[in-house]
């Protein structure tokens, strides 16, 4: 005997679902997603990948990095603004991504699976798009929340997600698009906001098969449903969005795991790794400690008083990490990077520098800045901040900071200088 499988829209009952509410909640995610793309993608420019191989965080990008381009120092704020829109943009579309996903659920279990060559190809771009979204969110949150749990490196996964995730966005936009502007025209939007529970009936059936065949009675009402997503994006922006504006917004940043409440003093602000966690032991930073610094002309040691004695500037910069969290603008003092260049053998347009740090395992202890990036007057090996020598877990005796840039090119716990290089000498 052959029992007929029940169709989809026969399990799942609740009379809001409908063409116009899954547009509704389509045109949110149709405005968030390119943000977060281009965020996303300018995030990558930043870490300046094609200048070195110490940067690149997806090697074999190939033709997806044909976009880059030298990441500037103007305006200071420029990643602290792109990170802290990606990340707080990214959780605060994770309840309208949801409830986008519950509201086309019975598309996802149509039976049967495929009846035809466009119908496979659409489902196949339904899987990516689910697929691809899923992936993109969760790596993008674990990062942000565990740092790195992935294996190898989170940048080549969220990356190359990214361009599989908008490739089937594209694809699901040209598909769809007509018909979620007809069901968006198929109903007034503020009608629906006065529309309350008793008076909720549902959409009339659809070809989609997203219309109950037999709705049950509405327990809430659209309105109710939009505006229960609506809070969990606001009360996921009030957590969060603390992390990257800082002052007194800090401490409301709950979900933020970095520094919500960092100390007071100097070097009262945000510390990724403490100099505890990247094993600097007080004896490598202690009155041994000397600065390399190399260039066309040779060589030269500094130790912490020699640098002391060289032109003090200032600058007023943000640590910005590509997590989204910032520092804020802190108050910095030391050597410039192109006066460090002058001393060995660049005197006037100084060349890109590779910068180590002390610190002998771990990621980020190295990194290659461009041309630009040391000609800008305000980049500095950084020896004091907030009036007061750089704490221990801020880089003592000394680190670089650079405006505008991501947080892991401030090297901190800085060893060696190389103008000129963009990778370890020794490896070149
Ligand atoms: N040597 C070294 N420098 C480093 C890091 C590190 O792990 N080791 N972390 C980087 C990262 S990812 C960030 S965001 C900033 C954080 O600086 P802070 O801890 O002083 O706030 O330092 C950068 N400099
Ligand atoms: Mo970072």
């Amino acid at each position: 005997m052959k029992v007929p499988l029940p169709r989809p829209n026969e399990l799942w009952r609740s009379p809001l679902r409908g063409p116009w509410l899954t547009s509704v909640l389509g045109a949110v995610l149709l405005v968030g997603i390119p943000v977060l793309f281009v965020t996303g993608l300018l995030s990558y420019a930043a870490y300046n990948p094609n200048l070195s191989h110490v940067n690149d965080k997806t090697p074999g990008k190939g033709l997806l990095g044909f976009y880059l381009f030298s990441w500037p120092t103007h305006p200071y704020w420029l990643y602290r603004l792109n990170q802290g829109v990606h990340v707080t943009l990214g959780i605060v579309l994770v309840p309208v991504l949801l409830a986008k996903l519950w509201s086309v659920v019975p598309k996802l279990f149509a039976l049967p699976p495929v009846r035809s060559v466009g119908h496979a190809l659409e489902r196949l771009s339904l899987l990516l798009l689910v697929g691809g979204g899923f992936f993109e969110f969760v790596t993008g949150i674990l990062n942000v929340q565990l740092d790195y749990v992935f294996p190898g490196s989170f940048y080549p996964l969220h990356f190359y997600g990214a361009w599989v995730f908008v490739g089937a966005v594209l694809a699901h936009v040209a598909l769809r698009l007509p018909t979620a502007v007809r069901a968006l025209r198929s109903r007034d939007f503020r009608a629906e906001l006065r529309t309350p529970t008793s008076r909720t009936r549902p959409e009339p059936p659809d070809s989609g098969g997203l219309v109950a065949a037999r709705p049950a009675d509405p327990t809430i009402s659209r309105r109710g449903l939009l505006g229960m997503v609506g809070l969990g994006s606001l009360a996921l922006a009030v957590v969060t969005a603390g992390q990257s504006i800082g002052g007194p917004l800090r401490g409301t940043a709950l979900l933020a795991p970095h520094g919500r409440s960092p100390g007071t003093g100097p070097g009262g602000f945000p510390v990724n790794k403490t100099a505890a966690g990247a094993h600097i032991r007080p004896q490598d930073v202690g009155a041994d400690w000397q600065l390399t610094v190399s260039g066309a002309g040779g060589s030269v040691r500094l130790g912490l008083a020699e640098l002391q004695r060289m032109a003090q500037a200032r600058a007023a910069l943000p640590i910005a990490c590509v997590e989204g969290w910032s520092t804020g603008d802190q108050h910095w003092e030391g050597v410039r990077l192109r006066d460090l260049a002058a001393l060995v053998g660049h005197p006037d347009d100084p060349p890109g520098v590779f910068v180590e740090s002390i610190q002998l395992t771990g990621s980020f202890r190295a990194v290659a800045l461009s041309a630009g990036q040391v000609r800008d007057g305000r980049t500095l090996l950084a020896l004091r901040v907030n009036g007061a020598d750089l704490t221990p877990d801020h880089g003592y005796p000394a680190r670089v900071i650079i405006p505008g840039a991501p947080g892991v090119m401030n090297t901190k716990w800085v060893g060696r200088l190389t103008f000129g290089a963009t990778d370890f000498p020794e490896r070149t």
